[in-house]
């Protein structure tokens, strides 16, 4: 009988221990107390998300970064503000969902995310002898903020990237003809790789580039990539050229890797700008005060 007792006492106890330990484990929980905040973040690779990983280490977040991809994130955003509920997003300027819905950058006082960003073309560096003509629209080709976001938008709105392009390029055939070399408008012939990753002012830039080349007659191949593959690709040779460097920041890193391999076109366009982003109607203003509101981003 005593036995029996003792066997059921320890059982109870055992029970009681794992309760205490898988309950802990189950709440996701950390010393803080309570379930941490979410950041919907994009593809692992990208600067802004290791800009982010930073910014949770050096502002001390309560939260995780959820890796996910461009389109997936803008999906949540608009499930969110359907809903009307908090949410914060790794977001980028030109993007279209600053036109889509009303949406602020969180401010970052430590300046985890950096200032005023560029977007750089980069080519490889026996690209200007063997094609001059092509290194030559590379080098010239540069554009602004709203032109890239009318691509984005009418992509987003459900044309193909292509279409898209050659509609922007037809309703800006000035610009267009200032990147294309005096006389060589068309009968060239050859290909070209152009390398970039599927973030949606991207998916625009290399489009535009890759239906001005092809106009001219190229043979023009957009290969979609991870942003670590584009980055080792230029470095290796194994694409013509990038539109898609974000310097001097975002892509900081990788660029230091390759830095003395390729060539540096400079900007093709200023005004961007990388950081934490939420709707409007979230009452905070800046990253410090997430972790007071942290769980109203779950
Ligand atoms: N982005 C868009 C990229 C660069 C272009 C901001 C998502 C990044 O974070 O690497």
């Amino acid at each position: 009988m005593k036995k029996a007792w003792k066997l059921i006492t320890l059982v109870i106890t055992l029970a009681m221990l794992s309760a205490l330990l898988f309950g802990c484990a189950g709440s996701g929980g950390d010393e803080g107390g309570g379930v941490k905040g979410k950041i919907v973040g994009i593809e692992p690779g990208a600067g802004i998300m290791k800009a982010t990983e930073k910014a949770i280490k050096e502002y001390n977040l309560d939260f995780i970064l959820q890796d996910s991809s461009s389109a997936a994130m803008a999906a949540s955003l608009k499930k969110a503000i359907d809903a009307n509920e908090w949410i914060v997003v790794t977001g980028w300027t030109p993007h279209w969902k600053f036109a889509k819905w009303d949406l602020k950058y969180l401010e970052d006082p430590k300046g985890i995310y950096g200032g005023e960003e560029h977007i750089a073309t980069i080519v490889r560096p026996g690209l200007k002898d063997e094609k001059p003509v092509v290194y030559q629209v590379l080098d010239n080709f540069y554009w602004t903020p709203a032109d890239m976001e009318a691509v984005m938008l009418d992509i987003e709105g459900g044309m193909t990237p292509d279409d898209a392009a050659q509609k922007w390029i037809q309703e800006n055939q000035d610009k267009v003809n200032e990147w294309i070399p005096g006389g060589k408008e068309t009968g060239n012939s050859g290909k070209v790789i152009l390398g970039y990753v599927e973030w949606d002012s991207e998916i625009a830039s290399t489009h535009v580039v890759k239906n001005v080349l092809e106009n001219m007659g190229y043979e023009v191949e957009a290969v979609a990539v991870d942003a670590g593959v584009m980055w080792t690709g230029i470095g290796k040779g194994e694409f013509d050229g990038i539109v898609s460097a974000w310097l001097p920041g975002t892509h900081a890193d990788y660029y230091a890797k390759v830095k003395d391999k390729v060539e540096n076109l400079g900007p093709n366009l200023e005004g961007a700008k990388i950081g934490l982003v939420v709707p409007t109607y979230v009452t905070i203003n800046s990253i410090e005060e997430l972790n007071s509101v942290k769980d109203k981003f779950q």
